[in-house]
Order: structure tokens, then sequence, then C-alpha cells
């Protein structure tokens, strides 16, 4: 595939989008560079994201890559400042419009985690819903070793995660994490051997699919929201959102399907 990002083609291929079984699967497709995101390729990602999101196939969003590595962050190749954006330029007009594109998604998102996801490779991970990694995979926060902070929602998901303390040390002492141990820390959900990744992170985006995609949305939200919020006004919230699901026609074909006993075809209606 021709590198020719830098001279600010922004449509030079990075990334490749398949829709089936009601599934948008957005692959990171520059392996040779472990997928490093440069400004094509973060503008291509928002763009799927937000083709997903108006998409009415698609019901479930899996991110996966290429190659050896998930994503190794931010293009190290790339320059910002002089003439061009500055780093906070860059963040503002792209990395952040894609984080938000990803974690404000109605559709469950589900990240495949074939490799090292390091700095950006890391926030575009944990912007997802459900990770699941390889049992040869790494997540490495990389930010400090090049004298950055983390960036790209990375400081807002880590502590929800994994807790203040171990965020810390993944931001700071900056080491390597095995997914096994990313298990063990909850940083990703389910960790499987790598030549069934593809294959198990994909049957699980393919059973949300088969969900009820009101529910899904709205549960999204309900997690979000009880992120910022006291127990009181998650409790509400709740009580909002369980009144828009109850009035649903997927909860009514939930409620139909279980009486007769056969399984719900949802709507999303
Ligand atoms: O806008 C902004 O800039 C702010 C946003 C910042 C967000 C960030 O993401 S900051 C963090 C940026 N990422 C890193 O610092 C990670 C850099 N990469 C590495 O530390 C290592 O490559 C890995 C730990 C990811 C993998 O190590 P290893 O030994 O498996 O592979 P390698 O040999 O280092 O890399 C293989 C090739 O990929 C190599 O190219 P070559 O020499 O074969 O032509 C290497 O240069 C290239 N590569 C790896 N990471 C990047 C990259 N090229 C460009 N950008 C990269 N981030």
């Amino acid at each position: 595939m021709p590198d020719t990002g830098a001279d600010g083609d922004l449509e030079a291929p990075r990334i490749r989008v398949e829709v089936a079984d009601g599934v948008a699967t957005i692959t990171l497709a520059r392996p040779d560079a472990l997928n490093a995101l440069d400004r094509p390729m973060r503008e291509q990602l928002i763009r799927a994201f937000r083709e997903a999101e108006r998409d009415r196939e698609v019901r479930a969003i899996l991110l996966a890559a290429e190659g050896r590595a998930f994503c190794a962050g931010q293009d190290l190749r790339e320059e910002f400042g002089g003439a061009g954006p500055t780093l906070t330029d860059e963040i503002r007009q792209r990395y952040n419009p894609l984080i938000l594109a990803i974690h404000r998604s109605s559709r469950p998102v589900v990240a495949a985690i074939n490799g090292v996801a390091a700095g950006a490779g890391c926030s575009l991970a944990l912007a997802c819903d459900i990770r699941i990694a390889a049992d040869s995979a790494s997540i490495v926060l990389a930010f400090g070793k090049i004298g950055l902070v983390p960036d790209s929602g990375v400081s807002w998901f880590l502590p929800r995660l994994v807790g203040s303390a171990r965020a810390a040390d993944l931001a700071l002492v900056g080491d390597a994490l095995p997914a096994a141990e990313a298990l063990r820390i909850g940083l990703v959900s389910r960790v499987v051997p790598a030549d069934a990744l593809v294959a198990e992170a994909r049957a699980i985006a393919v059973r949300l699919a088969a969900g009820s995609p009101t529910a899904m949305g709205l549960t999204k939200r309900a997690l979000d929201y009880a992120a910022g919020s006291s127990l009181e006004e998650a409790l509400e919230h709740e009580a909002w959102l369980q009144g828009i699901a109850g009035r649903s026609a997927d909860h009514a074909e939930g409620l139909a399907a279980f009486r007769e006993k056969r399984p719900p075809r949802f709507t999303g209606e």
C-alpha cells in the first residue's frame, strides 16, 4: 500500500470497512507502520464511525487491526507546529472527535486487540465498550517515554477502568502490560488465543448485533451517565431510560418472544 499520507492526501487508504451480519468491521490497515495513526487514518476512522452511526444496517461495530500490532499510537514521523497544525490543534480537530465518535456511538463497539496497543492506540481501545485481547497482545501507555502526557481520553478512561492507583502506575512507570495482566486488572474483559481472536471478537459482535438496538444504545447511555453522577441521579436516569425502553417495539418483541418461546427479532423501533 503506498504510504502517501505525509503529502497531505487524506484519502490515502488506511482502513477497511466491511458490513455483514449487522456488524461493521473497521480494520486498521497500515501494518507496515504497526497501524500508527497518521492524519489520513484519523480522518478515515472519524468518517467510518460516523457513517456506521447513520447506517441502520449496522447494529454493532468491531474495531480490528491487520498485522502484528493493534496500533502503535501517533505516527511519530508526522511533524507538528511551524506552518502546520500544533499538537493541540490536531488533538482537538481529530483525536478528540474520533474518541467521542467511538464512545458516544449508540452501537456497542468491540475492540479486537491483536498485538501491542500503544499511546493513542491504547486510547482507541479504551474508548470501545468491550475489549478482547489476543494472549500475545500488550498495552503500553507510551506517552511518557516520548515526553508527552496521556491524551485522547486515557486520563479519563483509565482510572475509571482500573482505579487511580493502577492508572498512575501505568501512566507514570509506563511498563507494557501483557494481556493476562490486563485481564486481571480489568482493562480487557476477555483474553483468547491469538489465532482465535478475530473469530471470537466477531462472534461477540454478531451476538450484540442480534440484540435490541434500543436496549444497547440506552444501556450505553446509562453506564456513561452513571460514571459521572451520584447514586440518586443515576437511579433517576435509569428510571427515565427504562421509560423509553419500556415503550419500545423492541421491548414488546422481547416479551412476545419470551412468551412464545422463540428467538426475538429486534428492529430497533
Ligand atoms: O498529536 C500528537 O502527536 C499527540 C498524540 C499523541 C498520542 C500518542 O500516541 S503518543 C505515543 C506514540 N507512540 C509511541 O510512542 C510508540 C512508539 N513505538 C514503539 O514504542 C514500538 O514500536 C512498539 C512498542 C509499539 C513496538 O515495538 P517493536 O519492537 O515490536 O516494533 P518496532 O521495531 O519498534 O517498530 C516496527 C516498525 O514500526 C518500525 O519501522 P521500521 O524501522 O521497520 O521502518 C517503527 O519505526 C514503526 N513504528 C512503530 N511505532 C511507530 C512507528 N512508526 C511511526 N509511528 C509510530 N508510533
